[in-house]
């Protein structure tokens, strides 16, 4: 809590809140999960066009994209398989951040080289009084954020690896995206790129 500033009405930074050995431990614990829980690549909602990101989830719930549309399933649409439990490092985390019930989805966003994520707002949570945590690994990105509406005055910021940003209050509706991510930045990815891993209180 010391250490956290506030960067704009509800959104509260760490700045390398996860040190290198702290970030390579979390990185093992998301691979591992992976061989569970690969990542796949979803699709727009209606012209079906993929998605330049990867994803995955951990957690009781996970957030989902295909040709029908947004929402929070129990199961890998692949695999079908129950999503792995959210690592206790990140548990740990959340309940040291965000006051309130138990995360229940870690989103896990991958971005190689080109990948990006159009400005949009996250509300498909029936729980949006809850925030939503977000730590970064690997390469740096461009994060862009603005307010409620989707026209009006953006800001930019680089995340890093090991950073940690929390969107709640007055920010949990904010329109964000990822422009890009700038390649060869970090070296804790293997194969470059980066990782990051959003806390979600759904229900
Ligand atoms: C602001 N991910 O998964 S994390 C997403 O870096 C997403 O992968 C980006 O946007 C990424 O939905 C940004 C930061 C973030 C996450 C959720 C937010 C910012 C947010 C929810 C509300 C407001
Ligand atoms: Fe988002």
């Amino acid at each position: 809590m010391v250490s956290r500033i506030e960067i704009a009405p509800g959104v509260y930074f760490w700045r390398e809140k996860f040190n290198r050995a702290a970030q390579e431990k979390l990185l093992q614990d998301v691979l591992a999960l992976e061989k569970q829980a690969p990542f796949y690549r979803p699709v727009m909602p209606g012209n079906g066009k993929p998605f330049s990101v990867e994803e995955t989830n951990f957690g009781a719930l996970g957030w989902v994209s295909d040709k029908s549309g947004y929402r929070y399933q129990p199961r890998h649409p692949v695999t079908d398989k129950p999503w792995p439990a959210i690592p206790p490092t990140l548990t740990d985390l959340w309940n040291e951040t965000a006051d309130g019930p138990e995360a229940e989805c870690c989103l896990v966003n991958l971005y190689r080289a080109g990948a990006r994520m159009g400005l949009h707002q996250d509300k498909d949570e029936k729980a949006l009084g809850s925030p939503v945590v977000s730590v970064s690994l690997g390469d740096d990105a461009i994060f862009r954020i603005g307010g409620a509406a989707r026209r009006g005055p953006t800001k930019s910021l680089k995340l890093a690896t090991g950073d940690v940003v929390m969107f709640g209050g007055p920010a949990r509706l904010a329109y964000h995206g990822i422009d890009r991510i700038l390649p060869g930045t970090s070296t804790l990815v293997p194969g470059g790129g980066r990782l990051n891993l959003t806390l979600r209180r759904v229900t």
